[in-house]
């Protein structure tokens, strides 16, 4: 095993042909950025030390439920999609952290996944449930419900498994458990609408009892989909609900996908910041529904506003103001390392933006009410062209100016599909 799987001489020869062109783009936009009174260089350190974390699912191809296209060289179990998140925190040096799914990445030996991850240089950020599928051995069906099911052993069952998914996230230092249920209906009269909540938020918190002291557990709400009449955790309201009543160390987790279209999802974060309970995201796109489509590739100014209020948030914390940043998206027709490095580009991006609102002058223009020149201040952020900060925090943390180029030189899904097993055709997990 290696810490870099792209050859290093590779990176460094990419780097010193483009380094010229980047030198001369980034003392531009130094010039132009510091005309409005900012450093370019703490913004660079500020994109140095952001973080968002890669989803193991998100290593393979994603699919719906009529088919998925399987690329040659996919990861085919853990250890594959490690090496994975390892080439795209390599070129790209902002996903540092990678977010494993049970029993998806069920293996013997933790504390060696661990160990093979830091040999990687990654760490695993939250661990993530699942009672939304039936595993082959189970003896529960989830088919009408999880948390919320009406049989008392399945919902015990439920527990159960979440609390493997602590103990497992103990031994790989993990810190965070994100709890996303598909628990619903499909037909009006199926369930009671306000039971189903209760059955939901006491199950819920046999699991809080069982977090230590320092874990977050995040709760994720999504509006439909697989129960397309009602979900029990459907909304920030209901998702807000349950946080409160189950404790201090409860949060939401906001992921982009999960409302309706058009929606105020930057509102929604304010919204839960100024409640205490924003935990965490999970950043991808979308044109209809929970499409999972790659973050900003449909709408970056959403991203970007959804950015400012986190700024905004970071001026103005409140207690355990901590949220966890999480790309979840289905790669279906690209390569999944390209999409998760474009990303991941993308949301650093919308960071750097936000980063260099003038809030001075967009809080005076507020308080003014003057409409035109709030709107403006935070215009200008968004259209400034940080590309050059982004490539140069790349570059002095070791990772490609040009991330994709050396990629594709790399030839690494070429080799990786002559190395691995071949994945079925069939239809993908969403
Ligand atoms: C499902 O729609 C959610 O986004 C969850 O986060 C889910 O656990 C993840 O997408 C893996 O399927
Ligand atoms: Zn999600
Ligand atoms: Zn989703």
């Amino acid at each position: 095993m290696t810490g870099s799987p792209i050859s290093i001489d590779l990176v460094s020869q990419s780097n010193a042909s483009a380094s010229e062109v980047l030198e001369d783009e980034y003392a531009a936009l130094g010039r132009k950025l510091e005309r409005r009174g900012i450093a370019i260089d703490a913004i660079k350190d500020r994109v140095k030390d952001f973080g968002v974390a890669v989803p193991s699912w998100g290593a393979g191809r994603g699919g719906t439920r009529f088919a998925k296209f399987p690329l040659a060289g996919e990861p085919t179990n853990i250890h594959e999609k490690l090496e994975d998140c390892a080439v795209i925190h390599q070129l790209g040096k902002s996903t540092p952290g990678v977010s494993p799914h049970f029993p998806w990445d069920c293996v013997d030996d933790y504390a060696g996944l661990r160990e093979e991850a830091a040999a990687y240089d990654l760490v695993f950020d939250a661990v993530n449930s699942n009672t939304f599928q039936d595993q082959p051995d189970q003896v529960q069906t989830y088919a009408t419900g999880s948390l919320s099911s009406t049989v008392e052993a399945t919902r015990q069952q439920a527990i159960e498994h979440n609390i493997d998914c602590i103990e497992i996230g103990k031994k790989i230092g993990s810190k965070r458990l994100t709890v996303w249920v598909g628990d619903g209906t499909n037909f009006p009269g199926q369930q009671d609408l306000g039971r189903s909540l209760d059955r939901y938020i006491d199950a819920t918190s046999h699991v809080y009892d069982a977090l230590p002291a320092d874990w977050t557990m995040m709760l994720e709400h999504k509006m439909f989909e697989p129960a397309f009449y009602s979900s029990v955790i459907a909304d920030w309201g209901s998702s807000l609900m349950a946080a409160q009543e189950l404790g201090d160390q409860c949060k939401c987790l906001v992921d982009l996908g999960h409302h309706a279209p058009n929606v105020n999802i930057e509102q929604i974060v304010a919204r839960l910041h100024r409640a205490g309970k924003l935990g965490g995201f999970h950043f991808n796109d979308s044109k209809y529904g929970d499409d999972d489509l790659d973050s900003g590739s449909i709408n970056p100014h959403q991203l970007f506003l959804v950015f400012n209020e986190l700024i905004e948030a970071e001026r103005n914390p409140r207690e355990g103001f901590d949220p966890s940043y999480m790309i979840d998206q289905s790669h279906n027709v690209t390569d999944p390392i390209e999409s998760m490095l474009s990303s991941a580009e993308t949301i650093a991006g919308c960071f750097a933006r936000a980063v260099i609102v003038d809030r001075e002058a967009l809080s005076a223009a507020q308080n003014d009410n003057d409409v035109m020149l709030a709107f403006r201040t935070l215009r200008a952020a968004y259209d400034t062209d940080v590309g050059p900060i982004l490539a140069k925090a790349r570059e002095e943390q070791g990772g490609a100016i040009d991330w994709l180029g050396v990629y594709r030189a790399s030839k690494y899904r070429e080799r990786k599909a002559q190395e691995r097993k071949a994945v079925g055709l069939g239809a993908g997990i969403v």
